[in-house]
């Protein structure tokens, strides 16, 4: 990976004048009065009452009550990092946008998400990320607010808030947290079709990724980009992560919650942290006008996507995430996104999600931040200084110079002056034309809903489908209420009749031919005529859905190797692996029996800093055993075999030094392709090659990874 140092830009820069260093510093209150004594309150008498004039405690003790802020309605769990976005291609023929001209370079926040759990909840929740991004422009900010699923459950912004109250805790008894599997979620899921494609995705390992830096990231939306002439071009974004895309599996993500609910926080600080700098290709689908109406397929229609084998997805530049934030709260929790900032050169389309979606953003950061002045935060700044006659609010802080805060004037010579009087550009929204009678409907190009969801499902291996199976089983096996599970099944039934068959075996339930009637009678509700005869899809199979790396292809970069000791281990079978790994920019960590020294077989000591009490096999990618006197206390060692077959039933791969390959005999583990021995031939490099596979997918015969 292309290690980029973290260079100064404008908004880094913006932030600094922010940034308070209290080293060296002496206690003050928080008007700058020196505290003399930070233990005792103030009394009459040291075993006396408290006194109301201690100024020094009140003001302690009244910023303390009120440390806490609503958290995001939803979103509310996620981490972030500062980056750039440089851009390599040159796409000026589409877009003026400055930040999308080639040599461009422009500061970014990025803050993922998953979607129902609250703040404190597990990162592995089986969820959407959220992928939303902040780009600090020269013309301001960019919000890109997107998630790593590139459709929506829903079409139309009116049924937002049904469907995060679907989704979230039940009202009455607030359970269950970061979960979709219960009966709320799938009620309202198998009520709406619509949502039958994002539903496949949720239900697919995307849900689950081994990393956030191993995700893809989507626009979802079909946006507008605009020429300096005016003119339009339909383009969906996509990020596409340089480590590849890769998931964990479900039991592992229900373990991992257990043994380390910041999972993928812990991972995201860490890279960065080490220099490890997470990076993403940008990519763009575009679409003349002039083919809006061409494809099988609604492009305003949020629950579709442009299959990469119909409109190829162009490269033209790369996201570099190079920096931490200094502070949780300042940035990552007051960071405001809203798909609404939007910069000259790039519009919003007609999609009724995404109009929805603007009004949403802005009315929830008011609330959550306390008021309008929100955008003067430091993270929400944008780096050229904003001027405009917008006064007061709670909690402003820039200083307006002046008498004048109106507009026109002439006290101000005009200023601050609109673009178009002086020949300047500024904002212009996309002049395209509208006609229309004013109606609550929906299109009947948005009814196709399972055409998709059966690319989805038929794009993925047999490994993966048979995960989706798992976790359709997994959710609906956790709905109490009979009807829902099988009004859920005639969806599936719609969708692909194999799918329906194997989810109803493991629900005991033959799966319906047709959707519920309670289910078309809501779908009527949008369209009428339902049922209506879906388009020919352009294509059956899409490559570019499936995560599962192709032969040659993957990359072991920044992925963690648990090297399993026990005092007495010998230093060269640790480093004949260890260089091995490095080499491919891997990871060795050592897993011994306590914290401190570990003795080595050719003498001396190697500082251990993890253990079998606090790390298991789901913490890592692949596992070894080195060589030394360490065996025989390895064989006594039940976490040891707990790390192996674990390991085993994931798929990872596992290396064995000369003189350890007994100990597999008290485990489950079998010699594959994927249980590689140090004897002859060139093992480390056949280790890396298993791992650069990601799993080692003919291990995996049905139930051998436990659901
Ligand atoms: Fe949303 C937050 C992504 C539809 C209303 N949304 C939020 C975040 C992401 C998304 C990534 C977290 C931003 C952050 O890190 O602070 N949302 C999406 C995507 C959608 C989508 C990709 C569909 C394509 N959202 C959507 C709709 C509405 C909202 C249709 C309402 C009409 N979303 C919100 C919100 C949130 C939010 C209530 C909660 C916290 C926040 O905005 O800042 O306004």
């Amino acid at each position: 990976m292309k290690k980029i140092q973290p260079a100064s830009n404008p908004k880094v820069e913006q932030l600094k004048t922010h940034v308070v260093d209290n080293a060296n510093q002496r206690l003050t209150t928080n008007d700058g009065s020196p505290i003399y004594d930070n233990n005792n309150t103030l009394k009459a008498g040291n075993r006396g009452p408290s006194l109301l004039q201690d100024h020094v405690y009140l003001d302690k003790l009244m910023h303390f009550d009120r440390e806490r802020i609503t958290e995001r309605v939803v979103h509310a769990r996620g981490s972030a990092a500062h980056g750039v976005l440089e851009i390599h291609e040159d796409i000026t023929a589409y877009t003026s946008a400055k930040f999308l001209q080639k040599g461009a370079v422009t500061p970014l926040f990025l803050r993922f998400s998953t979607v129902a759990g609250f703040r404190g909840s597990t990162d592995l929740a089986r969820d959407v990320r959220g992928f939303a991004i902040k780009f600090y422009t020269e013309d301001g900010n960019f919000d890109l607010v997107g998630n790593n699923i590139p459709v929506f459950f829903i079409q139309d912004a009116m049924n937002f808030p049904d469907l995060v109250h679907a989704v979230k805790p039940e009202p009455n008894n607030e359970m269950p947290q970061a979960a979709s599997a219960h009966d709320t979620f799938w009620d309202f899921i198998s009520l709406m079709p619509e949502a039958a494609h994002m539903v496949m995705w949720a239900m697919s390992d995307r849900a689950i990724p081994r990393s956030l830096r191993m995700m893809e990231g989507f626009g979802v939306h079909t946006f507008k980009l605009v020429n300096a002439e005016g003119k339009g071009t339909f383009v969906k974004f996509h990020w596409k992560p340089k480590l590849g895309v890769h998931s964990v599996a479900w039991n592992e993500a229900q373990k991992i919650s257990g043994f380390n609910s910041d999972f993928h926080r812990q991972d995201l600080w860490e890279a960065i942290e080490k220099g490890n700098f997470p990076q993403w290709d940008l990519g763009v689908q575009l679409i003349p006008e002039e083919d809006e109406l061409k494809y099988s397929f609604d492009i305003l229609d949020v629950t579709k996507i442009v299959p990469e084998e119909v409109v190829p997805v162009k490269i033209i530049g790369t996201m570099t995430l190079n920096r931490n934030p200094e502070n949780f709260f300042a940035e990552t929790e007051q960071s405001a996104f809203d798909p609404g900032r939007l910069v000259p050169g790039i519009d919003v389309s007609d999609d009724p999600l995404l109009q929805g979606r603007i009004f949403s953003y802005m009315d929830t950061q008011n609330y959550r931040l306390g008021g309008p002045n929100f955008h003067e935060l430091p993270i929400n700044r944008s780096v050229n200084q904003k001027h405009n006659n917008q006064l007061d609010g709670f909690a402003k802080s820039d200083i307006l110079k002046g008498e004048v805060s109106y507009f026109p004037n002439s006290k101000q010579a005009g200023c601050p002056y609109q673009a178009m009087l002086k020949g300047e550009t500024g904002f212009q929204s996309h002049k395209q034309p509208v006609d229309g009678k004013k109606v609550r409907e929906r299109s009947d190009s948005f009814a196709d809903h399972f055409t998709q969801a059966r690319l989805f499902f038929r794009s993925q291996s047999p490994e993966e489908q048979d995960h989706i199976i798992g976790a359709y089983s997994f959710e609906l096996s956790k709905v109490t209420d009979p009807k829902i599970r099988e009004r859920e099944l005639a969806i599936l039934y719609q969708i692909d009749e194999a799918l329906a068959s194997r989810v109803g075996e493991n629900l005991n339930i033959t799966p319906p031919k047709e959707l519920d009637p309670l289910t078309l009678q809501f779908v009527r509700q949008n369209h009428p005529n339902y049922p209506i005869k879906p388009k020919k899809p352009e294509v059956e199979k899409s490559a570019a859905l499936s995560m599962k790396v192709k032969e040659g292809k993957g990359t072991i970069e920044t992925r963690k190797v648990a090297f399993l000791v026990e005092n007495g281990v010998s230093k060269a079978s640790i480093d004949a692996l260890k260089s091995a790994l490095e080499k491919e920019g891997a990871e060795a960590v050592l897993i011994g029996p306590k914290v401190g020294p570990l003795k080595l077989k050719e003498g001396g000591t190697t500082d251990i800093a993890h253990t079998y009490f606090t790390d298991k096999s789901v913490l890592y990618d692949a596992v070894y055993t080195p060589a030394g006197d360490s065996v025989g206390a390895l064989k006594a060692n039940p976490d040891y075999y707990e790390f192996l077959n674990e390991a085993y039933t994931h798929c990872k791969a596992l290396a064995f030094a000369k003189g350890t390959e007994s100990l597999m005999e008290k485990s489950f583990v079998e010699k594959d392709a994927g249980v590689i021995l140090e004897e002859g031939g060139d093992w480390t490099q056949e280790f890396v090659n298993a791992m650069k596979m990601h799993r080692i997918w003919e291990r995996e015969k049905a139930r051998k990874v436990p659901s």
